[in-house]
């Protein structure tokens, strides 16, 4: 049976997953688009066959659609379909972050609980990337001694102008919030925010670039994490583990590298939908295979809980000066537990 998806928002992210279900998702159909600007929802729903619905509510309500992806922007709004969506009992999967704040998270896990059972699928896609799976089985099977040390960096070649200081935690480290604590299987301690003196002079006024994250976890694995999201380079995603006897590193997968006069050039992404592009594709797959049999398995509610108490205390940790920040979750719902 043909699964029929339904995408609200139809920016850079929502147009690349329209894209990515109606081409390259198999048993899935594209079968209604909702966004608040109506000549997209124009466009997708020509361009793929699509039912144009007139608001994302509309879109969740109907009969014709079996699951939905929330990938609004600004990510305030995920709020109401993702609630909706789980009132009709509907499958949802919501772009990253799930929720800005812990108290709405925690009306998802909430409204989830009410119902009984996972229904909501978080985007954090980097988990079903061919390289930290790798990582993750080394990081497991303790091959190389026990991790101490991460070393990471997340550059972005710039970002718009309305990107502010604290969506360097919010909307980016929350990638690394998410992936580290799942890499090395356990919870953070503490964390902190600092903010280096020197910028970059491609910055603005409310956006202060570069930032270091550190965060603990609870046996003492430090990690030290470079947030540059104007590095006028690339997209350049890099993580490299330190454990007792051997360092495990992410590398960026290329198909080609060059040697010429003297130099020796590997190409570095420009986007992250290019970078990542086998991974969101394979958990967008990953998701539908889990749909169709009635159990998800990714990233859940409470990853996006998990994900949003770490940035709360590093954004706590930054406006007060860089202080150490503890994180502390509440208990875990037994509907979580693996
Ligand atoms: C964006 O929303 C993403 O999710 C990207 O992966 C990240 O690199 C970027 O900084 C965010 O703005």
């Amino acid at each position: 049976m043909t699964l029929n998806v339904g995408i609200i928002g139809l920016g850079a992210m929502g147009s690349d997953h329209a894209k990515r279900i109606a081409e390259r998702t198999s048993g899935v159909k594209l079968a209604g688009v909702a966004d608040l600007k109506p000549e997209l929802v124009e466009k997708y729903s020509k361009k793929y066959g699509a039912k144009a619905f007139e608001s994302g509510a509309a879109l969740v309500a109907s009969p014709d659609i079996d699951a939905v992806m929330v990938v609004t922007s600004p990510d305030d709004q995920h709020s109401q379909f993702v609630l909706q969506a789980i009132e009709a009992g509907k499958y949802v999967f919501c772009e990253k972050p799930l929720m800005p704040t812990v108290a709405e998270c925690q009306k998802i896990i909430d409204a989830e609980l009410n119902h009984g059972k996972r229904l909501v699928q978080v985007g954090f896609m980097r988990r079903y990337g061919e390289g930290y799976i790798e990582m993750k089985k080394a990081i497991d099977s303790r091959k190389y001694g026990e991790p101490l040390l991460v070393h990471a960096t997340h550059r972005n070649y710039e970002v718009p102008t309305s990107y502010d200081t604290t969506m360097s935690v919010s909307n980016t480290a929350v990638h690394e919030a998410d992936l580290l604590h799942w890499l090395l299987g356990e919870d953070y301690e503490s964390g902190i925010t600092f903010l280096p003196k020197k910028q970059t002079k491609y910055t603005h006024d409310n956006l202060h670039d570069p930032q270091i994250v550190m965060l603990d976890t609870k046996s003492g694995v430090h990690i030290d994490l470079e947030v540059f999201v104007n590095n006028h380079m690339g997209y350049d995603i890099n993580c490299e583990i330190v454990c007792e006897e051997g360092t495990i590193a992410l590398k960026t997968p290329t198909n080609m590298s060059v040697k010429t006069k003297f130099q020796h050039e590997d190409p570095i992404p420009e986007e992250f939908t290019e970078r990542f592009k086998d991974a969101y594709d394979n958990e967008i797959q990953q998701w539908a295979n889990g749909v169709q049999k009635n159990q998800i398995t990714g990233p859940s509610s409470w990853d996006g809980l998990v994900a949003m108490v770490t940035c709360d205390a590093l954004g706590k940790s930054r406006d007060e000066g860089g202080v150490r920040e503890p994180i502390t979750l509440p208990e875990k719902p037994a509907l979580y537990k693996d």
